[in-house]
Formats: structure tokens, C-alpha cells, sequence
């Protein structure tokens, strides 16, 4: 039987057959399904780590996710029976005018794999799509990205309409033009440079340790 600490080592490595299995066999076994993500979750802390300090490139962190997401597809029967919920709702999208999302769609990932719930709007988002989302779904955070220059107004619009709408969710906004003195600037409250910080600033953003 595939063992918890292998577990960890199939999200490692992307290795989603035995990320599957090898959850399927410890539900069956009755472990706990906290145990279990807890050892997937480890993966993922792992990944992330490894590529934030530029040891794992994103493709790496693509198929560790992937496998993550399918573990956590045949988890999730047993985290509903047990009560876990996700730590915290997060919205996230390109802003309106910007088509990029391979970025985004790295942090959204990797926001799922540290057991956040993601409604991901997508790309080209308006202001009032964001309000609507983070209204519907009581989200803790609110995610922009924008990978040019001339969308990184339309940050500023959605982040004003957020606050307007007078939502407790937080906003954070990222992507490779954005620096910390824009958000600073535009009064965001929280910025990350890739999608490994962005996972640890929306924890910080949250409360979550
Ligand atoms: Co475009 N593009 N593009 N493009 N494109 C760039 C961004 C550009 C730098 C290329 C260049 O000129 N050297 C340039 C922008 C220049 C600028 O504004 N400073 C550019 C341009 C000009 C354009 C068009 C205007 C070109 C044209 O039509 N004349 C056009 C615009 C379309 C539009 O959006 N309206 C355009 C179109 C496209 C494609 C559609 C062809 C395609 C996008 C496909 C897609 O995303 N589905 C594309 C691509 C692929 C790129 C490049 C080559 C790669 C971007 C990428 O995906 N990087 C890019 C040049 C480059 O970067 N080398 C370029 C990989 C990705 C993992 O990194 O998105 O930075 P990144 O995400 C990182 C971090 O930024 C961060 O985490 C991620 C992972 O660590 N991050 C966040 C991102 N979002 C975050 C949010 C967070 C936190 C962190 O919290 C909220």
C-alpha cells in the first residue's frame, strides 16, 4: 500500500497515478481524511518552495498540481463526510482588457493545492464581474493579475470597486509588470511576485498559518 510519506513524494513529482491510488488505498485503509491532505498538502508546500527559490520551473509546478487536483477529486467525498471545508474562498481573474492566464492560472492552481476554494473568472474580467464574484461566494481575498502595462489601470478599477461595493474581502494583485510600489500605490493589500509568494501572502491576507 503506498504510504502517506509516498503520498507526498508522488505530488512531488507529479506522479498522478500514484497520487490517485495511493489516496484511494489510505481511504480504504481508514486513515483520516485530514491525514491525507495533510500529506498532500505537503507536496505542494514542497513544490512550491523548490520553485520559489528557482529549484522547480513551472512546468514542474504545473504537473504537481495536476496530480494534487486529482488526488483531490477522490479526497473530496471523505473531507465532506469529516466536515473539512477549504481554509478560505479566494477570487481571482485577469483584468479586464489583459488576455494572459498562464500566470494566473499557476496561482489559481496553486491556491487550490493549499486547500483554498477558487472561483476563477478568467481573463479580460471587469470590476463589477469581481464585486459580484466576491459577493456571491462571501470570498476572504480578492486575486488580479495582469501581465501589461496598460491593463495595470484596470487593476486599480476593480481593487476601487471592490472597496466601493464596501467588501471585507482583501485585495491582492500580481503578475510581471506589477511591482510592490504599484500596489502600494493603488492601495492593495497584498502583492506577490510568483505564485508560490502569492500562496503565502494569501494565507498571511487570511490569517491562516
Ligand atoms: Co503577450 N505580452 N501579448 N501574449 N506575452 C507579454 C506579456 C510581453 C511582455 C511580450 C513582450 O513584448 N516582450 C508584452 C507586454 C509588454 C508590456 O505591456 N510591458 C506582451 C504583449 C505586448 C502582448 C500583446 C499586446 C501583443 C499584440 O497583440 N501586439 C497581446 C495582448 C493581448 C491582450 O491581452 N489583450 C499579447 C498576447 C499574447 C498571447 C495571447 C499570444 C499569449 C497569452 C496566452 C495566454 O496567456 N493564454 C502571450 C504570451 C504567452 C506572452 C508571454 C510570451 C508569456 C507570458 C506568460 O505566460 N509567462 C509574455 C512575454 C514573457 O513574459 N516572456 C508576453 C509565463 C507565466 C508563468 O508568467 O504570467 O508572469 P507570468 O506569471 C507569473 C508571475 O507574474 C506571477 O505568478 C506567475 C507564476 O510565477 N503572477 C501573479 C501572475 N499573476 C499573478 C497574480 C498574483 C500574484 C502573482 O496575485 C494576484
Amino acid at each position: 500500500m503506498t504510504t502517506l510519506s509516498e503520498l507526498t513524494q508522488a505530488i512531488k513529482k507529479g506522479d498522478r497515478t500514484t497520487a490517485v491510488a495511493g489516496t484511494t488505498e489510505q481511504l480504504a485503509a481508514g486513515t483520516g481524511a485530514q491525514e491525507i491532505l495533510d500529506a498532500l498538502l505537503a507536496g505542494m508546500d514542497d513544490v512550491g518552495q523548490r520553485f520559489k527559490s528557482g529549484q522547480a520551473f513551472v512546468p514542474e509546478v504545473l504537473i504537481a498540481a495536476r496530480a494534487m487536483k486529482e488526488a483531490m477529486v477522490a479526497l473530496e467525498p471523505a473531507l465532506v463526510d469529516a466536515g473539512i471545508k477549504p481554509k478560505a474562498t479566494a477570487v481571482i481573474g485577469t483584468v479586464q482588457g489583459d488576455l494572459h492566464d498562464i500566470g494566473k492560472n499557476l496561482v489559481a492552481m496553486m491556491l487550490k493545492g493549499a486547500n483554498f476554494a477558487v472561483v476563477d473568472l478568467g481573463t479580460n474580467v471587469a470590476p463589477d464581474r469581481f464585486v459580484a464574484a466576491a459577493q456571491e461566494h462571501q470570498a476572504s481575498l480578492v486575486l488580479l493579475s495582469a501581465l501589461l502595462t496598460t491593463t495595470m489601470p484596470a487593476m486599480k478599477d476593480a481593487l476601487q470597486a471592490v472597496r466601493t461595493a464596501g467588501l471585507p474581502a482583501k485585495v491582492m494583485v500580481g503578475g510581471a509588470p506589477v511591482t510592490q510600489d504599484y500596489a502600494d500605490e493603488i492601495g492593495a493589500d497584498g502583492y506577490s511576485a510568483d505564485a508560490a509568494s502569492a500562496v503565502d501572502k494569501a494565507r498571511e491576507l487570511c490569517g491562516i498559518a
